[in-house]
């Protein structure tokens, strides 16, 4: 039978046509993407009407990280967990909404063999003023035996041993970008039919970009070198095209996507208020380490990779360099 040769590859036939060209897998992680694409979709929706309903503002509670919880935090947390507890391709997940993993320990999922972590809504500040935000999200192969309730040896692996690892940028178009070790492939929601298309296939980072992404606002709280490293893409330069442009958007998601489809570096440094920086390990800088490596790029904590980490708790912060290789070797030559 030929192969399928339509022009436009909706994620579900995407993922089926990895499955016919990899005959031994089982076709689960392909129905775990298929289930993270349809809470995309229903998540798009309400992040698309959020200013005409009354789902903005504060949900009155606060999360593990002591930050206000907006309700659409809420709904997107409840969406991916609900598709994949309901689904047959996950065991149980981490999420930056709850405190602790959840097992799914129902006859079924109990025999899955992937657990997922979530940031839901990542930028969840920025909905109220109608910027670009983001899902993301990691897929490990369990540890513990098939059959039994997951533990939280199967959420605090190195992130080089993730399976797959994504995103969905909620933007001027809604995207779902996802990594395998085969490749990094993006799709854009087309609003007609409701399916994810393939847009972006094969996304490699470009080695060389002339963009960088950092709060500015923390510059004096930098380490030196961090410093020494902004100063330089602030200046003239032949050999690298300094100097560079300035983008930050501060929704994490929408900052590496352009960088990551663009070339530039991103950058969430230590800060003297922050001493591990801001962002979390397992559920925002794993996942974009490991697609912006599969794509070409590179990922660190200014000290060592990003997926050679061992994680000890679920929430735990790490410092985040992360773009365009020869950017980020600039960057390491001064760290
Ligand atoms: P700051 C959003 O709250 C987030 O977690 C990331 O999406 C974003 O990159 C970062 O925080 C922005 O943090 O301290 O620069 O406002």
């Amino acid at each position: 039978m030929s192969a399928i040769s339509r022009k436009v590859l909706t994620l579900d036939e995407f993922t089926i046509l990895q499955l016919r060209n990899f005959p031994n897998a089982t076709g689960e992680l392909s129905g775990l993407l298929r289930d993270i694409g349809l809470a995309a979709k229903r998540v798009n929706v309400e992040v698309n009407k959020a200013g005409l309903v009354d789902i903005l503002g504060d949900a009155g509670a606060t999360n593990i990280q002591g930050e206000d919880v907006k309700k659409l935090d809420v709904f997107a947390n409840n969406q991916f967990m609900g598709v994949l507890r309901h689904g047959i391709s996950c065991a149980g997940i981490g999420s930056e909404e709850l405190d602790d993993f959840v097992v799914f320990d129902d006859p079924v999922s109990v025999n899955s063999k992937y657990v997922c972590l979530f940031d839901p809504l990542d930028g969840s500040g920025n909905i109220d003023v109608n910027v670009s935000i983001g899902t993301i999200f990691s897929v490990f192969r369990r540890v513990t035996p098939v059959g039994t309730p997951v533990t939280a040896a199967d959420f605090l692996q190195p992130g080089v041993k993730q399976v797959a690892a994504g995103y969905v940028i909620y933007g001027s178009s809604t995207m779902l970008v996802y990594a395998t070790r085969r490749g990094c492939n993006g799709f854009t929601l087309d609003p007609s039919i409701g399916e994810f298309c393939l847009s972006h296939p094969d996304i490699k980072c470009p080695e060389l970009g002339k963009i960088y992404s950092v709060n500015h606002g923390n510059f004096f709280q930098y380490d030196e070198g961090v410093r020494k490293y902004i100063d330089g893409c602030q200046r003239k330069n032949k050999s690298n095209g300094g100097p560079y442009t300035q983008r930050y958007i501060g929704s994490m998601v929408a900052d590496v996507h352009r960088n990551l489809i663009k070339g530039g570096i991103f950058m969430y440094p230590a800060t003297q208020d922050k001493p591990n920086g801001k962002l979390r390990l397992l559920y925002e800088c794993n996942p974009f380490a490991f697609i912006v490596e599969v794509a070409g790029g590179k990922a660190t904590n200014g000290q060592q990779r990003i997926l050679e980490i061992v994680p000890t708790e679920l929430h735990q912060r790490s410092p985040l360099f992360i773009g365009s290789k020869l950017m980020m070797e600039e960057l390491e030559s001064h760290l």
